[in-house]
């Protein structure tokens, strides 16, 4: 029987044209991984292609159906519980279904999970990067990371990158229904309570593609609902409001 303690969390809206080919790669990978797919009942039925899947292959893929589109952030913590209280998780991915982040880099980031309790594929370690991206998306990034780094004082070169493992100590360590942002800045909210906590952080290099297909979901409002986020974390931060740990060892 098909059987895994990772999972990879892949959040999807109107992702049909590629959920067949990613699921296809994950599953095909060298090391065994399940998939949950949180889908907020995308219109063009990438929901359903995602059923397909876990019909197919009950033990790995799973889906979570949402309602209706209710941000990229809380579809993460549907897929963290999942993975958490029912599947028994040990260790827990985040990935884009555009294939933006590569499934191919997917067996170094468990390699480094030995050492490290997060880790993150970084375009912005040595060896990594962005290729096919418009100079805007490019521009944006590096401005969303100098912003997150300067103001939070995060550690990590790449601290807005969705592709992330997380061990399930760090996940059960977080109280997730306190995380405030329910869209993209999520990953921010996270990081910090992350190195907050002591958590130590590594980066895997991977090159970043523009997406393949489909359209982006990120509209003007994430972008201020994200400057928000970091407003009311950097002044948490001045405060010291939240619970600051030394480096926790690596247990295993
Ligand atoms: N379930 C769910 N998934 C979402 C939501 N918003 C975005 N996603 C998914 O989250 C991932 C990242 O979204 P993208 O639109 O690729 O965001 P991006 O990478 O910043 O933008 P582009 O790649 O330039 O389009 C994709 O797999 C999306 O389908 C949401 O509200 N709910
Ligand atoms: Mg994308």
């Amino acid at each position: 029987m098909e059987k895994t303690d990772t999972f990879v969390i892949v959040p999807t809206y109107n992702e049909a044209d590629n959920l067949d080919d990613l699921v296809a790669q994950l599953l095909d990978l060298p090391v065994p991984v399940g998939v949950i797919v949180v889908d907020d009942n995308s219109p063009d039925g990438t929901g359903q292609l995602a059923d397909q899947w876990a019909e197919k292959h009950p033990n790995l893929v799973y889906v979570v159906h949402r309602p209706g589109k209710l941000g990229l952030g809380t579809a993460y913590i549907a897929g963290f519980k999942k993975a958490l209280s029912e599947l028994g998780a040990a260790r827990i991915m985040t990935m884009d279904a555009d294939f933006s982040h590569n499934p191919r880099y997917i067996p170094d980031m468990i390699a480094l999970s030995a050492q490290k309790h997060v880790v993150i594929g970084s375009r912005y370690v040595p060896g990594g990067g962005s290729a096919n991206c418009t100079w805007k998306r490019i521009w944006m990034s590096k401005i969303a990371n100098f912003v997150a780094r300067f103001f939070l004082g995060l550690k990590a070169k790449d601290a807005t990158a969705g592709f992330r493992l997380y061990r399930q100590e760090v996940l059960a360590s977080i109280p997730l229904e306190l995380i405030f942002s329910s869209g993209y800045s999520f990953l921010v909210e996270m990081l910090f309570m992350c190195q907050r906590r002591g958590w130590q952080i590594g980066e895997v290099p991977i090159i970043f593609e523009d997406r393949r297909k489909g359209t982006t979901k990120i509209s003007r409002q994430e972008v201020y609902k994200a400057m928000y986020t970091v407003f009311r974390l950097f002044v948490r931060r001045l405060r010291g409001g939240e619970p600051r740990r030394p480096a926790v060892p690596i247990s295993s």
